[in-house]
């Protein structure tokens, strides 16, 4: 039974999506945590830390967007960081206990040059024994192979939401764009980060579509981002309506099912989230998020409070990608299926 619920799978239907959308809400939550449970420690959250290491004007006109170009908001534009301005914020990162260090460029797409400055970069952060990730929009696969070259662990890179409602936020790169350069960075061998957002004023279809798109990759990426928008001032998606927070912990759940092995990170928003829809997101099966009270240019809880949260929900930061002892997780799916079976006989008698 639990080997059929935790085989990965590539080829999810449509409606498979929306019929997990359509269950009831405990229900929904206890597949996704049962599969949680087979693949990953329940109690554990891998912890990574953001820096902009170049922040706005950029060509793009993603409608969520702070830093793009096209709309007047309240950020900083700065140029490239110096290496010592990353090596500082990296090391303090790593001292607040974060396992990997997130830079991210405002372009579109690197230069051959920035890409070489983006690399000594890596370089810098992998000499204080942090993974990597880098976010610096669109690479051709010789890029993708540089960075590979340079030790690169992972490259972020969102399809953010299903093709048909894609239209409605982006019109300045296609997502045809976006799904080559992830084929870019798998081929490359990095490891491949892609997620997307929610509370654009999207449907459930297309989240839906989102999370298919993400699943149905030849292979699963090993993160997937799920973000709640953060409605910035001066952007067109300044006054849409908010998305229930339900339905955020119902995609979390959802992503957990169609991907299980794939780290699943509840990832911008948790500044205007409660602690409880925070915890029911870590139940459903997200298991890591963005540390540091900044994530590129907007604001994210205070480290001392998601310490602070961490300590009531007994999770620890992750700080190796360890894998969970499958046996270990058959004995506890085993008291799953009794207790299921205990209850089940108690609201027949
Ligand atoms: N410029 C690069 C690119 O777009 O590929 C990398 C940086 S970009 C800021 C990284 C991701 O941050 C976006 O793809 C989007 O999913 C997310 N993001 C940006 N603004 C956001 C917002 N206001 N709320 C939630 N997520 C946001
Ligand atoms: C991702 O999916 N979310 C992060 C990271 N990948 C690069 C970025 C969130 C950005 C939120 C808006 C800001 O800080 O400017
Ligand atoms: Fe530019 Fe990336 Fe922002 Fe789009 S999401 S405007 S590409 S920085």
């Amino acid at each position: 039974m639990h080997s059929e619920t935790t085989s990965t799978r590539n080829d999810w239907k449509k409606h498979e999506v929306i019929d997990l959308y359509q269950l009831p809400f405990n229900d929904l939550l206890y597949l996704a945590h049962r599969i949680f449970r087979e693949n990953h420690d329940p109690n554990k959250v891998q912890v990574s830390t953001l820096l902009s290491v170049k922040t706005g004007s950029c060509s793009e006109d993603c409608s969520y967007c702070p830093q793009s170009g096209h709309y007047d908001t309240e950020i900083e534009k700065e140029r490239l960081l110096s290496l010592d301005e990353v090596k500082i914020n990296a090391k303090a990162a790593r001292e607040a206990g974060a396992s990997r260090f997130c830079m991210g460029a405002a372009w579109r797409n690197p230069s051959d040059k920035n890409l070489d400055q983006v690399i000594k970069m890596i370089e810098v952060v992998k000499d204080l024994g942090m993974e990597t990730c880098v976010t610096v929009g669109m690479l051709t696969e010789p890029q993708a192979q540089k960075l590979k070259t340079a030790g690169l662990d992972y490259y972020n890179h969102n399809l953010d939401t299903s093709p048909e409602f894609y239209g409605n936020v982006i019109t300045t790169r296609t997502y045809q764009d976006r799904l080559d350069t992830l084929e870019h960075v798998r081929n490359s061998g990095i490891n491949v980060c892609s997620g997307g957002i929610l509370g654009m004023g999207e449907s459930r279809e297309d989240r839906a579509g989102l999370l298919l798109q993400l699943a149905n990759l030849p292979q699963h990426p090993e993160s997937v981002p799920i973000n709640m928008l953060i409605k910035i001032k001066g952007t067109p998606l300044e006054h849409v309506d908010d998305l229930d927070p339900f339905e955020f912990i119902r995609t979390i759940a959802i992503a957990r099912i169609l991907m299980p092995k794939t780290y699943v990170r509840l990832s911008a928003g948790r500044e205007e989230m409660n602690e409880q829809t925070q915890a029911l997101c870590f139940f459903a099966g997200a298991n890591s998020i963005f540390y540091g009270e900044t994530l590129l240019t907007a604001k994210n809880p205070e480290t001392e409070k998601d310490r602070a949260l961490f300590n009531k929900l007994g999770i620890q930061a992750d700080s190796v990608n360890d894998s969970v002892n499958p046996s270990l997780h058959s004995e506890v799916n085993a008291e799953i299926d009794t207790q299921v079976a205990v209850s089940q006989a108690a609201s027949i008698n």
